[in-house]
């Protein structure tokens, strides 16, 4: 079993990623859980230590919401760069969630007045443990046990995942097993030698979290191939960490000139948003790029401008605009290539 497998984004329709297609990341393979025997542990700075098993926490209230998940190596910033759209940042996926929100645990635990950060650890052979703020956890993060109304799979954390929507995936901590609560972060193996931004002055930028907003145009995309000339219809998806998409902009001519994109409903907080735009193609050699926006007004960047900010040892959190190169017999290729 590789050790990841993407999403096929370039052979995909909306906005739900079926359970099978869904990308997968796992450090250290996928363990085999017996449900009966799974616990989930939440101690540390709570008034009441707790262990629940898998029949208790499914007593607690509920809520389902559709959010993407996604990678922060995807791409990374690093060539070879992908050949097709699934290649390219097929480390994103999007799924209705369904699970007990961390803050119904956490305020059943009854946290302590110096609770600040929740230390997430999984049952697998990679321990994989990270640290969430406390803001966040008593906000939108859920402890999943179901994706597109079906048990997690055991590749996406079955029986329990931690989902932690908008940041990056490496957080929504698969099989959890243990929810430390500290007045501090964990300064993990994850945190430090790995999902930190080395930046131009030779210091780590430190918790990245927020998938910034981002998006790629699946159709045309990297292998495929247009066999007639006339009016053709480009179809992408877009996603920001931090809320909706408000606008998608396309260009067939490498950024020169924008149009808008037309957003397909729903348009959902921190998920995959469908967009489309006609375009003509007489035969000449095009370039084609998309370039979303968010509801904070962020704007997805160039890869030039990008690495004006990072500088040129950045790794993760790459959402530079993706082009496409059309060439005059139609074939559709990496445009950085
Ligand atoms: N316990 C555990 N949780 C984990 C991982 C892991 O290896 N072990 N991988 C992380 C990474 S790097 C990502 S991108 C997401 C991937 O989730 P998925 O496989 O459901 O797509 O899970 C995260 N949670
Ligand atoms: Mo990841």
């Amino acid at each position: 079993m590789s050790a990841y497998s993407t999403t096929p984004l370039q052979e995909l329709d909306g906005i739900i990623t079926p359970n099978g297609l869904f990308y997968e990341r796992h450090h250290a393979g996928v363990p085999e859980i017996d449900p009966q025997q799974h616990r989930l542990m939440i101690h540390g700075l709570v008034k009441n230590p707790m262990i629940f098993d898998m029949a208790e926490l499914r007593q607690f209230p509920s809520e389902s919401h559709i959010y993407f998940l996604e990678c922060s190596g995807n791409p990374s910033f690093l060539p070879p760069y992908g050949k097709t759209a699934a290649e390219v940042t097929g480390l994103v996926s999007c799924a209705q969630w369904t699970g007990v929100r961390l803050k119904t645990l956490l305020d059943h635990a009854g946290l302590a007045s110096k609770a600040k950060w929740v230390v997430a650890e999984g049952a697998d052979g990679a321990g994989m443990t990270r640290s969430i703020p406390i803001e966040k956890c008593l906000d939108d993060v859920l402890v999943a046990f179901s994706q597109n109304g079906e048990r997690l799979r055991p590749e996406q954390g079955y029986p329990i995942r931690l989902f932690v929507p908008g940041f990056e995936g490496n957080m929504s901590i698969k099989w959890l097993r243990r929810l430390h609560v500290t007045d501090q972060p964990g300064h993990t193996r994850e945190e430090t030698a790995k999902y930190t931004d080395l930046m131009a002055d030779g210091r780590a930028r430190e918790f990245s979290f927020v998938m910034e907003c981002k998006s790629i145009i699946t159709f045309p995309s990297g292998s495929q191939r247009l066999t007639r000339k006339g009016t053709h219809e480009m179809r992408g998806i877009a996603w920001s960490g931090r809320g909706k998409i408000t606008g998608v902009d396309v260009s067939i001519d490498g950024g020169n000139n924008w149009s808008t994109a037309i957003l397909q409903e729903p348009v959902l907080s921190k998920a995959l948003t469908s967009f489309r735009a006609p375009f003509d193609w007489d035969g000449k050699e095009l370039m084609l790029m998309s370039r979303a926006i968010d509801e904070t007004g962020y704007v997805q960047p160039t890869l030039t401008q990008l690495i004006a900010v990072r500088g040129k040892f950045s790794f993760y959190h790459n959402n530079a605009i993706q082009p496409w190169r059309i060439s005059a017999s139609g074939e559709v290729t990496n445009g950085r290539a």
